[in-house]
């Protein structure tokens, strides 16, 4: 049984605190469109977006987003709401042509004091009536529905409503909120869901507070949920969620039969495709990035000139990263002094002229800096050696694809 991700950079990647930093602060309906188009592009047929209670443009922007969805593919695309589970928001996201509803609200006792302010004893029945009317006026419809913060929220208080609502929903969720979970607990939790609600689906959603929430959407999958939430980037509140390229790459290595849906090779053109939305860099700890090409002692270089699997173990080629990085620094050895010289600027050069030029070159690693760049050091070096370049280029730099500037 594979497993499928619903995309909500468009929701939870909303709320990042890089959206602040970059002032963006919201995607724009071309840059909407844009990643949508992506989205699709990569195998996504299951996105969240704002329910439209949440501010009238992103109300439009669905509207637009909607038919524009409907010109990508003539697949069927899931549209799903993030909506609390209020009537009246509950009316407008229908109304507004979802297809489905990811509600949720939070029962845990910090939530009942300090977010909603409603107590147990009456929040209990109000979910349950909620979801019962909504599922009577709608038999077909898509509902989801999430006890937020469920990793803090005792199992037996989520049995409580659960077990009232299982009949009515779809898909249970299991948001891991605040990024307390590991993988042991996602596990057992799944497997006792799995137990006690056999007919449901199950959807899980990890923020990455602790640095988990790759590991812990790779036991989910594994442990058997039907959903898991991804973003680009992993974009979401605080550090985010579990990345969608991150997830594809580390499940092709579990089984490559969770990827069958996905065109792995989309996965690096969208994570660039969001850096030029957001005029960032790739973050350097996304899987899938060139970071993950980039070699910079000269140690790796050295092996890496000569075969490069010695340091780069998993073949991004299959998810898009199709060039590699080697970066001169004052950590570089002569290896790559000397193919750069050689392959790159054709000096006719020697081994041991790139030997006594690298010893120099390192010995001024104090002066390299944002206003004097390794590669000008090294040209001032090789200015004192009277080099000559040579007529014929090599074979091997014509044939050369790295990125060496
Ligand atoms: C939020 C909280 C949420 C919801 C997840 C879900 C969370 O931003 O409103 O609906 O499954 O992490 O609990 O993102």
């Amino acid at each position: 049984m594979s497993s499928y991700f619903i995309d909500t950079t468009l929701r939870d990647g909303q709320q990042s605190p890089l959206m602040f930093d970059t002032r963006k602060y919201r995607f724009s309906l071309e840059d909407k469109k844009t990643l949508v188009n992506a989205l699709i592009k990569l195998g996504v047929r299951h996105i969240e977006f704002f329910a439209p209670v949440v501010s009238d443009v992103e109300a439009q922007d669905f509207q637009e987003l909607k038919e524009y969805i409907k010109t990508l593919t003539s697949d069927n695309v899931h549209l799903l709401a993030h909506c609390r589970t209020h009537e009246t928001d509950i009316s407008q996201a229908i109304e507004a042509g979802f297809t489905g509803l990811n509600l949720y609200i939070g029962i845990s006792d910090r939530a009942q004091k300090h977010s909603h302010g409603k107590d147990r004893s009456s929040l209990i029945p109000h979910i349950e009536s909620v979801i019962k009317k909504t599922r009577e006026q709608n038999p077909n419809f898509y509902l989801r529905f999430s006890t937020e913060d469920s990793f803090r929220t005792p199992l037996d208080d989520i049995y409580e409503l659960y077990d009232r609502i299982s009949l009515y929903v779809d898909t249970l969720g299991m948001p891991d909120t605040v990024g307390i979970a590991t993988p042991q607990m996602v596990a057992e939790r799944i497997n006792a869901f799995k137990t006690r609600y056999p007919t449901n689906k199950i959807e899980c959603h990890f923020h990455n507070d602790r640095g988990y929430s790759l590991v812990n959407a790779v036991a989910a999958v594994q442990a058997g949920a039907e959903f898991i939430d991804t973003s680009i980037w992993g974009l979401a509140e605080r550090s985010g969620i579990t990345s969608v390229t991150g997830l594809l790459l580390n499940l092709y290595y579990v089984d490559k039969k969770y990827t069958e849906q996905y065109r792995t090779e989309v996965c690096y053109p969208l994570n660039v495709l969001m850096g030029s939305i957001l005029q960032w860099h790739v973050p350097y700890t996304e899987p899938v990035s060139l970071t993950n090409r980039t070699h910079t002692a000269g140690v790796h270089q050295k092996a890496v000139l000569n075969n490069r699997t010695v340091y780069e173990a998993h073949d991004l080629s299959l998810f898009g990263v199709n060039k590699n990085e080697m970066l001169l620094g004052p950590l570089s050895g002569w290896n790559l002094v000397y193919y750069y010289l050689r392959e790159v600027e054709n000096y006719n050069i020697t081994a041991e002229d790139a030997k006594e030029i690298t010893k120099e070159f390192k010995a001024k690693a104090t002066e390299m800096g944002k206003d004097n760049r390794p590669e000008e050091v090294l040209h001032a070096v090789v200015a004192q050696h009277k080099l000559d370049h040579l007529e014929q280029p090599p074979e091997e730099s014509r044939l050369r694809l790295e990125n060496l500037s």
